[in-house]
């Protein structure tokens, strides 16, 4: 019994600890998204600071490039670069991971902007090589920012639009939030918005986001050039079916080259221009070189069958000629190469 009290208390002990352990640390809000789309305006909207994560204008390559974090009220807001960039896509893909392993209690979002209504199949992309990376227990929130007021009535309205558009993901968000294009915001540098409609929203999602509980452990590398590795492996595969093509086209060349189209020839002696020379038996064993005396001479009329074809390549194939008849019954009176032959 007291053995069993003890290891009650140990128990007890050991999750106290796990729980201290755990809620001592920072929840990480980290931001993912293609360069450009605001996920540093949007971190430092939700520390109050302008320019707390710089913001702005990059034409090159994004303007983030490693993952910053800053920790304000137990939340670390944690700034990560966007994969788009291709020169960059490894390290950006590495500072991601990084960024993954950071915090045992995590939210993650995922900033998507639209150009020209659409949403992009990279951002899509963006998103599920991050959801691949984590385990699919994890919830994550997306945010579409910079939308019109059009894109923001028909997104709201049409709620089959948003679920055709979560499907092209890996796993669909746990919630998603619209928010609208600001003019205040429009390229500016390290500038948060004033509008507070646009900032409730914001702080309101995102502390309502359930945390996740992600240990390091469960986090895998990111496969950042999935794309190039999806086109590698799609141009190999197109070669692969073309060479197969070739050989198949070659094989049935071939074999229409050898292909035969069979008819028959006969003759017989009387007839055919083999009655002077004979066909060709007269090597073979029991017959003799016929000639056209032999048959004015009563031999009875034997008959030479062959099967010829037309090959595929137009030329023509000849078979033996296959005798048939009684030959072997007439005897000879007269030929100058007659030999005894029965
Ligand atoms: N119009 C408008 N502009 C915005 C909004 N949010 C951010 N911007 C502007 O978009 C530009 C880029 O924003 P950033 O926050 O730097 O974008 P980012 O995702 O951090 O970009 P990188 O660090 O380059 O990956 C800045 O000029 C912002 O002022 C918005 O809601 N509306
Ligand atoms: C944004 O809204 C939150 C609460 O909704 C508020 O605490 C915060 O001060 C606001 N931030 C700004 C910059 O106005
Ligand atoms: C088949 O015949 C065509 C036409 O005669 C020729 O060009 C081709 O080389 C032949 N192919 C083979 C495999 O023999
Ligand atoms: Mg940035």
């Amino acid at each position: 019994m007291a053995k069993f009290i003890s290891l009650f208390y140990l128990y007890l002990a050991i999750v106290c600890l796990t729980n201290t352990v755990l809620s001592e640390q920072h929840v990480g809000v980290a931001m993912y998204g293609n360069p450009g789309s605001g996920k540093s305006t949007l971190l430092s909207t939700l520390m109050k600071k302008p320019g707390g994560f710089p913001s702005g204008i990059s034409h090159v390559t994004g303007l983030t490039r490693t993952h910053q974090s800053i920790t304000v009220d137990n939340v670390m807001y944690i700034d990560t670069p966007g994969l788009a960039d291709a020169k960059d896509r490894e390290l950006a893909a590495k500072e991601i991971e990084h960024s993954l392993k950071t915090n045992q209690r995590f939210k993650p979002f995922f900033v998507v902007t639209p150009t020209a209504g659409r949403i992009s199949s990279e951002d899509m992309a963006t998103i599920n090589i991050v959801l691949k990376a984590i385990p699919e227990t994890i919830k994550y929130g997306i945010i579409y920012n910079k939308l019109s007021p059009r894109m923001i009535h028909d997104y709201t309205t049409n709620s089959n639009h948003m679920d055709s558009l979560h499907q092209t993901l890996v796993r669909p968000p746990y919630k998603y939030l619209l928010l609208k294009n600001l003019e205040e915001l429009v390229d500016q540098d390290n500038v948060i918005p004033t509008d507070q409609e646009f900032n409730n929203s914001l702080v309101k999602f995102i502390n309502e986001f359930p945390e996740n509980h992600l240990p390091k452990e469960l986090v895998k590398p990111l496969v950042a050039n999935e794309n190039e590795k999806l086109a590698r492996e799609k141009e190999e595969s197109n070669k692969r079916a073309e060479l197969e093509a070739q050989r198949r086209a070659q094989e049935l060349q071939d074999q229409y080259n050898n292909s035969c189209v069979r008819y028959e020839t006969q003759t017989d002696e009387r007839s055919s221009p083999y009655e002077k020379k004979g066909p060709k038996t007269k090597h073979r064993k029991g017959f003799k070189r016929v000639y056209k005396q032999d048959i004015e001479r009563g031999v009875n009329i034997d008959s030479f069958t062959r099967t010829n074809c037309i090959k595929g390549n137009g030329q023509t194939q000849y078979g033996e000629w296959i005798f048939t008849g009684a030959r072997q019954v007439v005897t000879h009176t007269y030929t100058e190469t007659t030999k005894k032959l029965f």
